[in-house]
């Protein structure tokens, strides 16, 4: 049945009734009588989507017509969360579609609540690289992000008696009105094999092959300029039930290759920061980075002919070093199926791919063994040795040490012989970004030091960016409400107008607003805590929040010290005054990183205590929320009057929830890392409180016999606190469980917790003497909101176009 009334932006509630009732009935199937919850949600997302399927056309028809420039974002990860509010709002049809469907009786925050997280990501890699592609299509830039649709996305945290449980996250179960599966958009990626020389050309012939099928989900801008691709790919046996096994009785046998297409886009990696060296993982890589750069040649000889244009219409971005692999897919095309030569293939390569670095640790640099690689990509692996040879070669005409020469290498020949991603992936880009001003000049002097002396030009910055639209807007609407009546609604399209807010920084009235607004965000949070943990909080509490990955050098362990640290002065001077306080903590552990999980049973073990203790009345409560993620946050972000950044200096590459807090007017307590160091520069260091090593002094330290062991017994109330943990004050159970945790502070204390723990604390406790003062807390918190307006991804996606895309 065709429709009277197409939708559009600026459609109105009379119309999407009809459209909804319609979708309802012939693609949902269900009449109004019959609908439940879920069926509501599904004709409200399938008609939203219908309107912005027309953007959409518009959008591919525009960039096919002007034959501009594309840009290509490969990821091996896309934590998105939920779409359907995000995609109303840009499409400016929340109000319409609430009108609508309380004309059914229906309340739209409760079918939004339905939707699963989309969540393809582990943390802030797959977080950026949401927020890149919603900005991409808010500055009307044609764009595609490609990664992979695992059916099993990131998993799910229950806590049991404390610990991290993981369960299996089934984010398709009901299936997914956003996509669109594409069978034309298939792809054969092969593995395995052998290279055989036919004279002027080689050709490689896999062992196996397996069909890589895209599935589309449209991206759609604010205000509904634009709507861009989100490709993710699927995998299928080419021959996915092998009849003549069957037949003969062999019914698993008739089914393994299905099995094993099944198992590549089974489950995402639950790893951050700490690569596995597992052979799935690189087939993960290779699939989906074959699949996309095969869509991207492909596209361009269909549209441009020559092969040798491709750096004039497309630019291809790699979300580190996990689809580096592109540039040894790229380069067989180029010579292999198009004929060119290598030297040419190389210049085209490079001048279309784009790298960015997102960590320095030396775990999570990848590498694989060298034997696994050339089994897996023989072809490729001869590839990345004729790159190799050019480049040590340039490095010899440089006049570089042996030593130098061996940094450089593609190949790693220290032991075990192993492939180096970065290397490949700096060697094979014309332009190496780090995501915040501290984390590049590191790159510089530490991991690309003999890279970028080789080639000097081309390491840059982009410090990250977050999209104001969810961070802002969509999870703060009573914020925004505030704002626009303060400065008018043109910080809704810029968020360096947020500034305007600086004049009214002192303003009594305006602070007041604010702060109403936020207590009855944290009453919102309270309400949700209570049901999903039981605990009862004080709104008028100060709300300090720690929601992250658990990762050590991220110091959640810093946090729970100063916690119990905090709790034995309360109980010792209950005569004075405390600032009461709700600690709230928040994120998962890798499953095979035994200390994170530990960090986990702590802080619920400390929780349990210190709730429970009548002795510190309602002055403290400790909260650690189970299964954090994107919909969480956005809770819990505009809830927060204090975000805990305070990873060791150095290790942070750039943080980007520090951003968000601030935006949504929390205090930052942090150290000089990241993106934290530009925060301050611009909210202004009254504004902010800042603590402990700086990254060079980390560095120094670590090199001078740092002694944690004196440092904890010089301070008595760090070590009161973790002779508390160790000795089993919070595990009565298992009074040895923090043992060996507790130990290694003594004996190495890698990431400093002793070495900054009593600037923690000092900080924490002006932290306190500031809150007693309201007037002089609100201004800080109007001077956080007006001066990150820069940090909007639209200004990161803006200088990613000028400075590395060209578009
Ligand atoms: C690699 C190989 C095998 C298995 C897993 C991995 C892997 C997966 C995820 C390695 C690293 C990651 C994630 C890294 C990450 O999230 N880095 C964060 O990137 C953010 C966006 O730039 C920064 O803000 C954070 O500072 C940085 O930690």
């Amino acid at each position: 049945m065709s429709l009277d009334v197409p939708l559009s932006p600026g459609s109105k509630a009379a119309d999407i009734d009809v459209h909804i009732i319609d979708v309802l009935r012939h693609r949902v199937g269900k009449d109004e009588r019959a609908a439940k919850p879920h069926d509501w949600y599904t004709a409200t997302v399938l008609t939203l989507r219908d309107a912005i399927i027309d953007v959409w056309m518009e959008s591919t028809r525009d960039t096919y017509d002007s034959a501009g420039k594309r840009v290509y974002y490969l990821s091996l990860e896309f934590l998105i969360g939920r779409l359907l509010r995000d995609a109303l709002s840009n499409m400016g049809l929340t109000r319409e579609m609430e009108l609508a469907l309380r004309e059914h009786g229906l309340d739209l925050s409760a079918l939004e609540d339905l939707e699963p997280d989309a969540a393809l990501g582990n943390g802030g890699l797959g977080r950026l690289a949401a927020c890149f592609m919603e900005s991409l299509a808010s500055l009307d830039i044609p764009a595609y992000g490609y990664g992979i649709r695992y059916k099993n996305g990131m998993f799910r945290q229950r806590i049991d008696d404390g610990w991290q449980v993981e369960l299996p996250e089934t984010w398709l179960s009901h299936g997914n009105p956003w996509e669109f599966p594409r069978r034309e958009s298939a792809y054969r990626i092969g593995f395995g094999g052998e290279v055989v020389d036919r004279g002027d050309a080689v050709e490689w012939i896999p062992a196996e092959q397996i069909e890589a099928i895209a599935y589309d989900t449209p991206v759609v801008g604010w205000r509904g300029k634009r709507v861009n691709t989100l490709r993710l790919w699927t995998a299928r046996a080419l021959d996915p039930i092998k009849l003549d096994k069957f037949n003969a009785g062999d019914h698993v046998g008739a089914l393994v290759d299905e099995a094993e297409a099944d198992a590549l886009v089974r489950v995402l990696y639950p790893a951050d920061n700490t690569p596995s060296g597992l052979e799935l993982r690189l087939r993960q890589e290779f699939f989906f980075t074959s699949a996309s750069i095969q869509d991207i040649v492909r596209r361009h000889v269909q549209y441009h002919t020559d092969v040798r244009t491709l750096p004039d219409k497309a630019a291809i971005q790699l979300n580190d070093t996990h689809p580096s692999v592109a540039v040894a897919e790229l380069m067989r095309l180029l010579v292999d199926i198009h004929g060119l030569e290598f030297n040419e293939a190389w210049e085209v390569t490079k001048a279309t791919i784009g790298y960015t670095n997102h960590t320095l640790l030396p775990e999570a640099l990848e590498s694989w063994q060298l034997p696994l690689f050339e089994r897996l990509l023989p072809r490729h692996m001869q590839i990345i040795y004729a790159i190799n040879s050019r480049v040590l070669r340039e490095a010899r005409r440089a006049e570089m040490t042996d030593e130098q020469i061996s940094a450089i290498s593609l190949v790693d020949e220290h032991g075990e012989r192993r492939v180096r991603m970065a290397n490949l992936a700096f060697v094979g880009a014309h332009s190496i970004n780090g995501v915040a001003a501290l984390h590049t000049e590191l790159m510089k002097t530490t991991v690309f030091a003999d890279l970028h002396a080789l080639y000097p030009t081309r390491i840059n910055n982009k410090t990250n960016g977050v999209t104001p639209r969810r961070w802002l807007l969509k999870c703060n609407p009573g914020l925004v409400s505030v704002i626009k009546d303060a400065i008018g609604d043109g910080f809704l399209d810029d968020t360096a107008k947020l500034a305007d807010l600086n004049a009214l920084a002192d303003d009594a009235a305006l602070g007041e607003r604010i702060a109403e607004v936020k207590r009855s965000n944290k009453v919102a949070l309270a309400t949700h805590l209570k049901t999903l943990t039981g605990i009862r909080l004080d709104p008028d509490a100060l709300f300090d929040v720690q929601i992250k990955r658990i990762h050590e050098y991220k110091r959640q362990l810093l946090n729970l010290i100063e916690t119990v640290a905090l709790y034995d002065q309360i109980r010792s001077h209950p005569e004075r005054d405390w600032v009461p306080r709700v600690k709230i903590f928040g994120g998962k552990a890798a499953p095979s990183y035994h200390n994170a999980k530990l960090i986990i049973k702590l802080a619920n073990d400390i929780a349990r205590r210190i709730n429970s203790d009548p002795s510190v009345g309602g002055l403290l409560k400790v909260v650690f929320v189970a299964n954090y993620n994107v919909s969480l946050a956005e809770r819990i972000i505009p809830a927060a009057d204090l975000s805990e950044q305070i990873s060791t200096a150095g290790m942070e590459a750039s943080g980007t929830g520090n951003m968000k807090f601030a935006l949504n007017g929390a205090l930052t307590i942090g150290t000089l890392d990241g993106a934290n160091i530009e925060i301050k520069d611009r909210v202004g260091d009254a504004n902010i409180a800042i603590f402990g090593l700086t990254a060079d002094e980390v560095a120094f330290t670590r090199a001078n016999n740092y002694n944690p062991r004196a440092i904890i017994e010089s301070s008595p109330e760090l070590f009161q606190a973790i002779t508390a943990i160790q000795s089993g004050v919070f595990s009565p159970d298992d009074p040895d469980r923090y043992k060996d945790l507790m130990d290694g502070l003594y004996d190495s204390d890698w990431f400093l917790v002793a070495a900054d723990f009593d600037g923690y604390h000092t900080a924490q406790r002006a932290i306190d003497t500031r809150w007693e003062n309201p007037a002089a807390w609100r201004a800080s918190c109007i001077r956080n909101i007006a001066n990150v307006g820069w940090f909007s991804s639209d200004r990161t996606i803006r200088e990613y176009a000028k400075d590395i895309w060209n578009v």
